[in-house]
């Protein structure tokens, strides 16, 4: 039945992983997928969570269902750390919420539901370039997927004048897609001043934003400052669809914990919102599981977790930005690397946009044992002080060629 089956590609960040582990020399650093690791390059879990899982288990939770849209208080505590406790849809009960298989599965609840009821078009404009999963994941929701400009390689920075223009000249009320920060995969986010412009832009041409927050609190290591765009947003009176995912910030990458939410104009509006998004839901998973929202929620409700919690996020987001600065001074100042290096310290997040070419980036592979994506972009957290050194002078070989 398969015969004209044809071989698909690999997935082109998880596919580094493979090669990554068929190397077999010790110097080889996997800067490819965006997962943290701790300064001995071990997976992290963090203490809160070690200290929410045993407070769940001791209670012998039972193994029942959730409902459809999942745990009611998971959710109520999301939208509270994604809004803020003064967002007026979140107090006037217009917050429309559910569980979700962590941020991807938040974003493809959200296209479908766009693609179903929003009456107002069917196209979704991403940053170019944006995470390399947005573009299927809202293809098979059933929108048209189209680019707006962004980042520009020239300047390793964000292409403003670009992005507004292309905003303006966009249909009114195309759906727009807004990483709210920690841009994946260039690290450049706007300003809040540029913020403010592309709300005021996104309001005049009636547009409507789909925020994806993957990262919350690990740009910044705040986590209300990184949500600073979206509540913003919400002040300003635009109604948004946000996707939130807990995998980066909790470090629960694999228990697939996250949210999907909608703004609405009161309550009514969001039990109809509602009762539409479980109609999505139930045919695709019928609800989601159960562990990872325990943990989560225990951490969200319980204030001395939820501070050690605070200081776990700001620990790796300061660990990540210490290596920006190791990584910007090995460069310029002990190596004196040709070029300028100083976009490795301003961006932001999980990743860096080196600049590295295509070839570049093969060669560091095939000669240095160092795996990134193509385009150059690197994960931060994959260094530490026993491979930093080799990292930056496999870099400045690499750039001399
Ligand atoms: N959106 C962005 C921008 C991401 O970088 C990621 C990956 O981490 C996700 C969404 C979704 O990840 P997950 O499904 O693991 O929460
Ligand atoms: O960009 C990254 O590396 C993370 C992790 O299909 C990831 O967002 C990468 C690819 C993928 C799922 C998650």
């Amino acid at each position: 039945a398969w015969a004209a089956v044809p071989a698909g590609p690999p997935d082109p960040i998880l596919g580094i992983s493979e090669a990554f582990k068929a190397d077999k020399d010790p110097r080889k650093i996997n800067l490819g997928v965006g997962a943290y690791r701790d300064e001995h390059g071990k997976p992290y879990i963090l203490g809160s969570v070690k200290k929410a899982e045993e407070l769940v288990n001791s209670t012998n939770p039972d193994k029942e269902y959730l409902p459809i849209t999942g745990l009611p208080e998971f959710t109520r505590n999301a939208a509270l750390l994604a809004y803020g406790e003064d967002s007026a849809p979140l107090k006037n009960g217009a917050v429309a919420v559910t569980q979700s298989i962590s941020g991807t599965g938040a974003l493809r609840i959200g296209g479908a539901f766009l693609a179903r009821h929003y009456p107002h078009s069917k196209t979704i404009y991403l940053p170019v370039p944006s995470w390399g999963n947005h573009t299927p994941v809202f293809r098979d929701s059933g929108l048209e997927v189209r680019g707006y400009r962004y980042y520009d390689k020239n300047t390793i920075g964000l292409d403003f004048e670009g992005l507004k223009a292309d905003l303006r000249a966009a249909p009114e009320h195309s759906i727009i897609l807004l990483h709210a920060c920690a841009h994946n995969p260039t690290g450049v986010d706007p300003t809040l001043e540029q913020w403010a412009e592309i709300s005021d832009i996104v309001k005049e041409r009636k547009l409507f934003p789909f925020f994806d927050m993957a990262y919350q609190g690990f740009a910044s290591g705040s986590t209300s400052r990184d949500a600073a765009a979206v509540r913003h947003f919400v002040a300003e009176g635009h109604q948004i669809a946000l996707a939130q995912s807990f995998a980066k910030n909790m470090g629960l990458y694999g228990e697939r914990v996250g949210a999907f939410s909608i703004t609405t104009k009161d309550a009514e509006e969001k039990a109809r919102v509602d009762s539409q998004l479980k109609i999505v839901i139930r045919p695709m998973y019928s609800n989601p599981p159960l562990h990872g929202a325990r943990i989560a929620n225990t951490i969200l409700s319980a204030p001395s977790l939820y501070a050690q919690w605070e200081g776990e996020v700001k620990g790796m987001a300061d660990r990540i930005i210490n290596l920006r600065d190791e990584v910007y001074n090995h460069l310029t100042h002990d190596l004196k690397t040709p070029g300028e290096w100083s976009h490795i310290k301003k961006q932001i997040g999980m990743f860096s946009f080196t600049g590295l070419k295509p070839e570049q980036t093969r060669a560091l592979a095939e000669k240095a044992h160092i795996y990134m994506t193509t385009d150059g972009r690197i994960s931060m957290a994959g260094l530490n002080s026993g491979n930093i050194g080799y990292f930056a002078e496999s870099i400045d070989a690499a750039v001399r060629g």
